[in-house]
């Protein structure tokens, strides 16, 4: 080595002991999302950026919108590290780690109150450690909220009625096999899906009600059913390596940052729900409030014994979040 290259190599190290955690100082954080400005996961993201800013000396860049392709895309972008972060919802990445599976079990949380208990309790901190499997770090769970069923075929009430109907799901194993056993024809795919209801390739969808709402699924859908199957989280991840290769201090900060943000907008969801339903009623939807959930509940009793759920960690996660 030159001697001045050397000295600046000396100069550099010396730097970074003096000023603690300067040679991250204004760094940008890249965080992906898949849908647009005023969705829930950017509400999360938004708010996570304002909150860091304020804090630190770090930018956060957000991409939005799809830009970053899938939300199974996102995740790999993180893997990589050529993305940093994301707010990510549960189902997709059940493909990397089985143990999300659990988190998205249908009919596994009666209301909101539930689903904090279990997510912010011991259940919650087992599930974000085990994304350490797949080079994530789970920093906190922000939601996309309980999902329901949208279709232009016929009116929703018993599970029979989604017989042999074509619904788009999610790129999740779980959904996938949740739908199959519903008796309806999944076909996963990416976000979004307008076009596709549009042209007819898929004929339901599900999802919370701000999406239906927000991306104007009720232009392309007749019938919606409050059937609440799935509570969808998102999760809030970090590219694992990239994580511990900060300061402690700077590690703690982002996670406090994104804890307040996903709760600020797990509220944000819920003091919205009953204005985007009433909206969607408006809008034209027919909608059935009370739909006959005793026979899907029936229909899927018998899911955690499928070979989704087999193995030992994620029957053990299953106890977890069972108890
Ligand atoms: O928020 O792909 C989906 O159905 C997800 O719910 C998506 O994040 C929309």
């Amino acid at each position: 080595m030159k001697i001045w290259a050397k000295r600046l190599a000396l100069f550099c190290v010396g730097l970074m002991l003096l000023g603690g955690s300067s040679a991250w100082a204004g760094a940008t954080i890249k965080l992906g999302v898949v849908t647009k400005p005023g969705s829930a996961q950017n509400v999360c993201a938004e708010k996570f950026k304002e909150l860091l800013e304020a804090r630190s000396d770090y930018q956060v860049k957000i991409y939005h919108s799809a830009s970053l392709g899938t939300e199974t895309q996102i995740l790999q972008q993180i893997q990589m590290n050529t993305v940093q972060m994301g707010v990510i919802t549960a189902g997709p990445f059940d493909v990397f780690i089985p143990e999300v599976r659990v988190i998205n079990y249908p009919f596994l949380f009666a209301d909101a109150r539930e689903v904090d208990q279990v997510l912010d309790g011991p259940a919650g901190q087992k599930l974000l450690k085990a994304l350490e499997k797949a080079r994530f770090k789970g920093l906190a769970f922000s939601e996309n909220g309980f999902r329901h069923l949208t279709n232009n075929v016929r009116p929703v009430h018993t599970v029979d009625d989604v017989k042999g109907i074509k619904i788009r799901v999610m790129e999740s194993v779980l959904h996938k096999e949740l739908w199959r056993l519903l008796g309806a024809n999944p076909t996963p795919m990416g976000w979004p899906i307008y076009t596709e209801l549009q042209q007819g390739t898929i004929d339901a969808q599900e999802n919370p009600l701000w999406v239906i709402w927000t991306y104007k699924l009720y232009e392309v859908q007749k019938y919606l059913s409050l059937t609440g199957h799935v509570y969808s989280a998102h999760i809030d991840v970090a590219n694992l390596d990239w994580f511990n290769g900060l300061p402690a201090a700077d590690q703690e900060l982002i996670q406090r940052c994104m804890q307040e943000a996903a709760l600020y907008q797990r509220q944000w969801n819920r003091d919205n729900e009953a204005d985007f339903l009433s909206k969607l009623k408006a809008a034209g939807m027919q909608v059935n409030e009370h739909p006959d959930l005793a026979t899907f509940r029936a229909r899927v009793s018998d899911i955690r014994n499928l070979d989704i759920y087999a193995g030992s960690e994620v029957q053990a996660m299953l106890e977890a979040f069972l108890d």
